[in-house]
């Protein structure tokens, strides 16, 4: 698995539309608000060209790509933490999620209602934040009661915890973006309680069908996420769920005909790989070539327990070919005829794009 993504924004925002645009599922995307009610779940194997040149070049049968997971939920409005619109409950759902999409509304349809009547994206986005926020708030604050009872005795373990869950209240309620980074066990605590202000967010500026890339709205929503140190992706909805109902083959001729210079989605995964600073290893054998997902930094011997989880015991070296070197000779066999096979130990950090062959003991 790659990356498992939570959608959240106001209702008719065109949260199901994106979700359609990356999972080709087809679910249901209304002009009417409060359209999804029940969160809707789905996995998308990425579109790899170099996986496809792994697998041709190591003459694999078959392969295996990376898969991500979107969750598409209820649109939030002002005051869901007190109930209004479908309230904010429906946000458990989006917690196990390694990052949040952030679908705001930039395009002008008179077709379709918005909740607060006129288009200003940024208005829009710091409702929704706000609701986050109060949805971790209350998160926190219901730790904290049993925590601070549990103090009382004076056990040292639940005085400092405490002391750091009053730590993350503070942030929380100071509420000034970008949050500051956390510090480690802060971290550790935040994501126990799966607070989703300290999740990564990217930024969707949903842009109409007219729309440049350099749209006045699409900008607006650009400066805001960069004062809150975000991402933001210009994204065309409905344009890119049109295509993706389309054979694979068509989809190049229809965004060229659109005048779309790139496929958002895989722009939109791009991002998500860098903002979760993933990077992405290839193995390759007589059965498979296979896509996988690590966190960059991550240590050879680390990559071949993604592989098997004996193989980190039982690690000897790494044999790496860069993507690039794979690429200039097309060939495994001239590689190792030219010694050009790398042999790394277990601490060596593996690069993206780099086909790794683990040698471990028997
Ligand atoms: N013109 C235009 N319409 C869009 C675009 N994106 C979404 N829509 C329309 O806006 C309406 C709402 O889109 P949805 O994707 O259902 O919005 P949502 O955010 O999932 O809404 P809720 O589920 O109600 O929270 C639908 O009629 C979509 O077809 C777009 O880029 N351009
Ligand atoms: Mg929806």
């Amino acid at each position: 698995m790659g990356f498992k993504c939570g959608l959240v924004g106001l209702p008719n925002a065109g949260k199901s539309t994106v979700f359609n645009a990356l999972t080709r599922l087809g679910v249901e995307a209304s002009a009417y608000p409060f359209c999804t009610i029940d969160p809707h779940f789905g996995v998308v194997p990425i579109q790899d060209e170099r996986l496809d040149f792994v697998m041709k070049v190591a003459g694999s049968p078959k392969k295996t790509p990376t898969l991500l997971e979107f969750v598409d939920i209820a649109g939030l409005v002002k005051g869901a933490s007190q109930g209004e619109g479908l309230g904010n409950q429906f946000l458990s759902h989006i917690q196990r999620v390694d990052a949040v999409a952030h679908v705001v509304r930039c395009f002008k349809d008179a077709n379709v209602s918005h909740p607060y009547q006129t288009l200003d994206p940024v208005r829009d986005a710091e409702i929704v934040e706000t609701e986050i926020l109060l949805k971790d708030l209350d998160t926190l604050q219901r730790n904290l009661s049993k925590v601070r009872a549990a103090a009382r005795s004076g056990n040292t373990e639940m005085l400092k915890k405490l002391a750091l869950l009053e730590s993350i209240g503070e942030i929380l309620n100071r509420a000034r973006f970008p949050l500051p980074a956390l510090h480690e066990d802060q971290k550790q605590a935040a994501a126990e309680l799966n607070l989703l202000s300290f999740k990564p967010v990217l930024f969707i500026a949903n842009l109409g069908e007219q729309a440049d890339p350099g749209d006045p709205l699409g900008k607006k929503l650009e400066g805001f996420a960069a004062s809150h140190a975000a991402l933001c992706i210009p994204f065309y909805g409905k344009v890119q769920a049109e295509i993706a109902e389309l054979p694979s083959g068509d989809q190049g001729d229809f965004l060229s005909a659109m005048g779309v210079a790139e496929n958002g989605v895989q722009t939109l995964i791009q991002a998500g790989y860098a903002v979760l600073r993933l990077i992405t290893f290839y193995t390759a054998n007589e059965t498979e070539a296979h896509a996988w997902t690590v966190q960059d930094g991550t240590h050879a011997v680390q990559a071949a327990g993604r592989v098997h989880s004996d193989f980190e015991a039982h690690f000897i070296k790494a044999e790496v070919v860069p993507y690039k070197l794979l690429q200039e000779f097309g060939s495994l066999k001239e590689l190792h005829d030219r010694g050009l096979i790398q042999i790394h130990g277990r601490d060596y950090p593996v690069k993206d794009g780099d086909l790794i062959v683990f040698r471990v003991r028997k």
